[in-house]
């Protein structure tokens, strides 16, 4: 139980999806799952549209939680903790 437990765990920290939600949902400012350029620029001022367009990967004008993990990847995104 123990090992399946520790199994599962470690499937889930390797996800990146889902530690990214919760830096996502920390930038969602209305709450709706995604983030606009407003919101990303909220907290990092200096991300030029540019940036953003780069980032929106099905050029949706949003940034669902797999973009921002992808950004965040590719160094287009800083991180942030919470
Ligand atoms: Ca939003
Ligand atoms: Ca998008």
């Amino acid at each position: 139980m123990t090992k399946i437990a520790s199994l599962t765990f470690m499937v889930a920290m390797s996800i990146p999806a889902l530690a990214m939600s919760q830096v996502a949902s920390s930038l969602d400012a209305n709450g709706d799952g995604v983030l606009t350029i407003d919101e990303v620029q909220a907290s990092f001022p200096e991300m030029s549209s540019d940036s953003f367009m780069a980032m929106d990967l099905n050029a949706d004008g949003a940034l669902d939680a797999d973009e921002v993990a992808a950004a965040q990847e590719a160094g287009l995104m800083p991180a942030t903790d919470g």
